[in-house]
């Protein structure tokens, strides 16, 4: 109840900070994006995580706002970087709550008309719980294709959705979820089961990205199997926004 009532005044109270994952090329080490990671600060609790906090603003509705916010401000800061000559993607997590929003794609057309940022740096990620309606969510993607974004599926394998949903969704990206890149060096099953993601992607054209990544092995195992992009606290944990801008001057 606490936390309901504080979510409600948390955007108006500025009480929400987006921080920023680099997303790298494996084999350079290359920084070409960010995923952008939602902190509330609250003020007597001290920072609550997401874990906690999302599940309850999707209950309660206020993901919708919220997501809002987040959706502009990381438009915004997009284009403070591309200014800066730093061009690169702008990752944005989308709750299906909000892609069930009828004024969805109208959101994101107005963060980025308002932001002034190039369309094709940004990237969407759904979840496969979106799929649960698969006409409504080809005509969505559809339209978001028509916008110029990138869409991504994130957690893939952690639902339910078969492998053929991919074959028939305007798909740019597939990202494995942690939980297996955290067993390819230790469980042989999970280790085939991404390779067979990766020949997939190849397949059917999407780009995989691999996270969760915490290890050198697990790096050499990936781009040994066609996995190019990937991101993880072996790289950089989601920084704030001062701290991984020192990290893409340095970088890009
Ligand atoms: O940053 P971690 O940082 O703890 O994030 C935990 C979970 O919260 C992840 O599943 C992530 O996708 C989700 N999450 C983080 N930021 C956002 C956001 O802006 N919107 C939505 N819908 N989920 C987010
Ligand atoms: O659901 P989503 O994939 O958006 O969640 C991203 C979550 O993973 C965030 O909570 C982020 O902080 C966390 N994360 C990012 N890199 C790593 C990592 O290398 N290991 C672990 N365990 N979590 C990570
Ligand atoms: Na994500
Ligand atoms: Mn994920």
């Amino acid at each position: 109840i606490k936390l309901e009532r504080g979510l409600k005044r948390a955007l108006v109270n500025k009480e929400l900070e987006l921080h920023y994952q680099p997303k790298v090329v494996l084999n350079s080490g290359d920084i070409y994006g960010v995923e952008a990671l939602l902190r509330w600060n609250h003020p007597e609790l001290g920072r609550i995580p997401p874990t906690e906090f999302i599940p309850i603003a999707e209950e309660i509705g206020m993901i919708i706002p919220i997501g809002k916010w987040v959706l502009e401000e990381a438009c915004i800061q997009n284009k403070i970087w591309q200014d800066l000559g730093i061009k690169i993607m702008m990752n944005v997590n989308i709750s299906s709550i909000q892609f069930e929003d009828s004024h969805f794609v109208d959101k994101v057309k107005i963060a980025l008309a308002a932001s002034q940022m190039p369309p094709k740096y940004l990237g969407l990620e759904i979840t496969e719980s979106v799929m649960q309606n698969i006409n409504r969510t080809y005509a969505i993607l559809e339209e978001l294709k028509a916008v110029g974004v990138k869409v991504a599926i994130d957690d893939f394998g952690t639902g339910y959705s078969s492998l053929s949903v991919l074959n028939n969704l305007p798909i740019d990206l597939v990202k494995i979820d942690k939980s297996f890149v955290n067993e390819i060096l230790t469980n042989s099953n999970t280790a085939s089961l991404v390779k067979t993601m990766v020949q997939m992607g190849e397949n059917i054209d999407f780009d995989l990205v691999a996270e969760g990544i915490e290890e050198q092995e697990q790096v050499a195992f990936l781009v040994g199997n066609g996995c190019k992009f990937g991101q993880g606290y072996f790289f950089s944990p989601p920084l704030p926004v001062s701290e991984v801008e020192s990290l893409l001057i340095g970088k890009v």
